[in-house]
């Protein structure tokens, strides 16, 4: 049977390699970003293989969220998967250096966005005792980096939030998940390094990153298990990474 799958952060990366496989299975998608032009696009390759519903949407503007889910067409309203993927990082600065303004954009983002949407979609998901939130954090989430401060934090608050979330679930058949990739090579570095390609590039030199749809392989798999089955957290790295040892100074 076809799933509705509500994406955000459908213009590029793990949102828009997700879109490819979830419209593969015939599921109809609601695709969400804040640049109509690339939803568009990806409407048009797909929409000979299932429904499409491309909306603007900063996930930052309650309002907008929260009109956005009331005015769904109808085809597109009953969603069974919410990919809670839109989100970024910005700058690589020590936390006494950085832009507060970044800050700002990040924990709007990637924490308030993600919460806006889920609780405009939640109840839809309860009141029909089916559904499953699929959260995008990261593996800065658990695991600290010099410059990671906030972003790495948002992604923490995304991953106990989704233990949260199925906590407040227990009893119904909605299912919350967090998957956490490492390095993977999107428009990621791009945005965190705010348009310097040549810097973005080096992220990723002389390694095989995560693909988008590495990442967007397993959101499908973890969204095709039997509905009785949740995965928690999930998190993923490419072969070339692991983690680093403490750090120590010395005199
Ligand atoms: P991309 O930059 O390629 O994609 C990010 C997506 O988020 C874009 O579609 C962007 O669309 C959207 N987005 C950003 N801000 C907003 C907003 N305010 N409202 C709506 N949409 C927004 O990066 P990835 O695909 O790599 O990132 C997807 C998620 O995965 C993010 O949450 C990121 O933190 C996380 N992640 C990424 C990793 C990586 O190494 N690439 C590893 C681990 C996690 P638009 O600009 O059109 O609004
Ligand atoms: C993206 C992975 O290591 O750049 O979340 O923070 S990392």
């Amino acid at each position: 049977m076809s799933r509705t799958v509500f994406i955000t952060g459908a213009s590029s990366g793990f949102g828009a390699a997700s879109a490819r496989l979830f419209a593969q299975a015939g599921d109809r998608l609601v695709l969400a970003a804040r640049r109509l032009e690339p939803l568009q696009a990806l409407q048009e390759e797909l929409q000979g293989q299932t429904e499409i519903h491309a909306v603007q949407l900063d996930v930052r503007d309650r309002v907008a969220v929260e009109q956005t889910v009331a005015g769904l067409p109808e085809p597109f309203r009953a969603i069974d998967i919410l990919l809670n993927n839109a989100g970024l990082a910005l700058g690589l600065e020590p936390a006494h250096q950085v832009s507060l303004d970044d800050w700002d954009t990040m924990i709007d983002t990637n924490i308030k966005g993600l919460t806006y949407c889920t609780r405009f979609i939640l109840p839809g998901m309860v009141a029909r005792n089916r559904g499953h939130v699929i959260n995008i954090g990261s593996t800065a989430g658990a695991w600290p980096y010099a410059g990671g401060n906030v972003y790495g934090g948002t992604k923490a608050f995304v991953e106990q939030f989704t233990r949260n979330l199925r906590t407040d679930l227990q009893g119904t058949m909605v299912r919350a998940t967090c998957i956490a990739p490492g390095m993977a090579e999107t428009e990621f570095s791009n945005v965190r390094f705010k348009g310097d390609s040549a810097r973005a590039a080096r992220v990723y030199e002389g390694s095989t990153p995560l693909s988008a749809h590495d990442v967007a392989s397993i959101i499908r798999w973890v969204a095709d298990q039997p509905p009785h089955v949740n995965i928690n957290t999930l998190e993923v790295m490419c072969i070339d990474q692991s983690w680093a040892p403490l750090a120590v100074h010395r005199t």
